[in-house]
């Protein structure tokens, strides 16, 4: 079934490390050899042994109308024409900034880069140089790209391999990062009472969807917002996948708190290379050329992912979507429900918006502890047993389902309907 993956995985791995060119890509927590796709439309990806399969990693989060979207495909192949990059002020750079700026209340100015590492790296450096601090909090199991400062107890990838700090980062600089257990009110406190004044920011995934998918507790957000606030530190919101993908100001327009820097990216580059970081025009000065921070970048507000992401930015204004999407995602998570009830198995559902995630642990997921208490191999069963099935999920219990506009009910139904069997599979096995 996966012959010429496998073949071409073994070629890869002569060539690649791991065979991958991002760790998140390989299957080695689900024990399977990596799909190489050879194409995607809409809900679809497809293999390059000709298999189909319903799509929920969507890029990892760009997709939010699905593979191939119309107006983005004409927009980049438009953009193609006239040049791939200048190195020198567009016009389109200057517009989708304004879109930015209009559709998400905290962003003033906004700096576009070219991935959410490069954006929560930068966001972090602009912290310390408007502070002139240099310690941050980061929360454990959030995953904030693959910075220095940030793999510390780090989600995604890391958590998946089992390599939560990594190294390499020396040890002086991750000293400086303060890992806090998500939605505890009383560790940060307890930071902020201890060394409140070296706090350059704190920075948090305000839904977290790199340890699966975990909601922030009523006001942990707002209580966020006023214990930064009073600190004079700085709330950095990292929305590379809630940004658009919730609502069209991201988590912070979802959970009404706004933050004093964002990063951004996934979304606003339907499916190119881009990320973002933006707030208010005080803290966005202090960027050079306008103020002392140094950050730069040949490909930033490269032409053709501006182009892609200026028809995002329109599309997500599209009256009623985010209503459509959680609906689809509801659809499924009812779906879901309705099997955790007649199964014999540790579950737990979490869903926000369009993100779901289905842990194998009874415990309820409400930080990177309880989330750790899944059962990872009882995950990998049910992935391959989904994958043989035709639906296509992250190859880790520590990742997100992403559902876009373009799965239909029928898909929906579908994809239940392969949840179920597999899941009473499973259960005969345990
Ligand atoms: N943030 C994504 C995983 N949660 C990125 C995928 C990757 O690291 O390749």
């Amino acid at each position: 079934m996966y012959e010429r993956s496998l073949e071409e995985y073994r070629r890869a791995c002569k060539f690649l490390p791991g065979g991958v060119n991002s760790p998140a890509r390989a299957f080695s927590s689900v024990k399977e050899n990596p799909l190489f796709i050879k194409k995607a439309e809409g809900s679809k990806v497809y293999d390059i042994d000709d298999n189909e399969y319903i799509d929920f990693i969507g890029s990892w989060g760009p997709m939010l109308f699905g593979h191939g979207q119309e107006e983005v495909v004409t927009a980049v192949e438009e953009q193609l024409e006239k040049g791939t990059s200048f190195g020198a002020p567009t016009i389109i750079e200057t517009e989708m900034a304004q879109e930015i700026v209009k559709l998400v209340p905290s962003i003033d100015r906004v700096r576009m880069v070219n991935s959410g590492t490069e954006a929560t790296m930068s966001a972090l450096r602009l912290a310390r140089g408007y502070t002139g601090r240099d310690k941050v909090i980061k929360f454990t199991g959030n995953y904030h790209g693959h910075g220095d400062s940030f793999l510390i107890k780090a989600g995604s990838g890391p958590a998946t391999l089992g390599l939560p700090d990594s190294p390499g980062v020396p040890g002086d600089l991750a000293k400086l990062t303060i890992s806090v257990p998500y939605n505890n009110k009383e560790y940060v406190e307890k930071v902020f009472t201890e060394q409140g004044d070296e706090i350059a920011a704190v920075i948090i995934e305000p839904v977290a969807a790199n340890m699966g998918v975990v909601p922030p507790k009523d006001d942990f957000l707002k209580f966020l917002r006023e214990i930064t606030a009073a600190n004079n530190s700085l709330l950095i919101f990292d929305e590379v996948i809630t940004g658009f993908r919730l609502a069209p100001g991201g988590a912070q327009e979802y959970y009404d708190t706004e933050p004093d820097l964002t990063c951004l990216g996934k979304i606003i580059g339907g499916g190119l290379p881009v990320g973002a970081y933006g707030g208010k025009q005080e803290v966005m000065d202090e960027v050079a050329p306008v103020g002392p921070v140094y950050q730069a970048g040949t490909l930033s507000g490269n032409p053709l992912a501006m182009a892609a992401g200026y028809q995002m930015m329109k599309l997500v204004q599209k009256e009623g979507i985010y209503e459509e999407l959680a609906e689809k995602a509801g659809q499924l998570v009812e779906g879901l429900n309705e099997i955790q009830a007649e199964v014999e198995l540790p579950l737990n559902i979490n869903q926000v918006g369009s993100l779901v995630s289905l842990y194998f642990t009874d415990q309820e997921v409400i930080d990177y502890e309880t989330a750790s208490t899944a059962d990872t191999d009882l995950y990998a069963d049910y992935f391959q047993g989904m994958l043989q099935k035709g639906i296509y999920l992250a190859p880790s219990q520590f990742e997100a389902m992403f559902i876009s506009l373009a799965h239909s009910e029928e898909e929906i139904q579908n994809t239940i309907k392969a949840a179920a069997e597999v899941l009473k599979e499973l259960e005969q096995t345990i």
